[in-house]
């Protein structure tokens, strides 16, 4: 899976308004009530990164989880990316509602 253009990447952002890129990477940070909230998040992400091969960068910050999400093989960013981004906002809303 290539590394995806400047231009694609912008395109695939809009459809993700919270995540924004810095160098070759996209990146959300999540906010929780929290620690042990921050940490039950990770594990469901932890979880679905399993599943689909795809590992995030995570950053625990208390009440907060900041994901940046490349794809190292490929030096960029890739659809991968993209995926995953999207399956965590949804498993985020779904945290929000359980
Ligand atoms: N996760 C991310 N974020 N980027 C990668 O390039 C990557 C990964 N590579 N998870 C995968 C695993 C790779 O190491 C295996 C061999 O497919």
């Amino acid at each position: 899976m290539p590394a995806l253009t400047t231009k694609q990447i912008s395109l695939h952002l809009k459809a993700i308004p919270d995540w924004s890129k810095h160098a070759q990477t996209i990146c959300r940070t999540f906010k929780f009530e929290g620690f042990l909230m921050s940490i039950a998040f990770v594990r469901r992400i932890a979880k679905r990164a399993q599943k689909i091969n795809h590992h995030p960068d995570i950053d625990v910050r208390f009440d907060k989880v900041k994901l940046t999400l490349s794809t190292h093989d490929e030096g960029g960013i890739t659809e991968k990316d993209f995926s995953l981004a999207r399956q965590c906002d949804v498993v985020f809303s779904r945290f929000l509602e359980s």
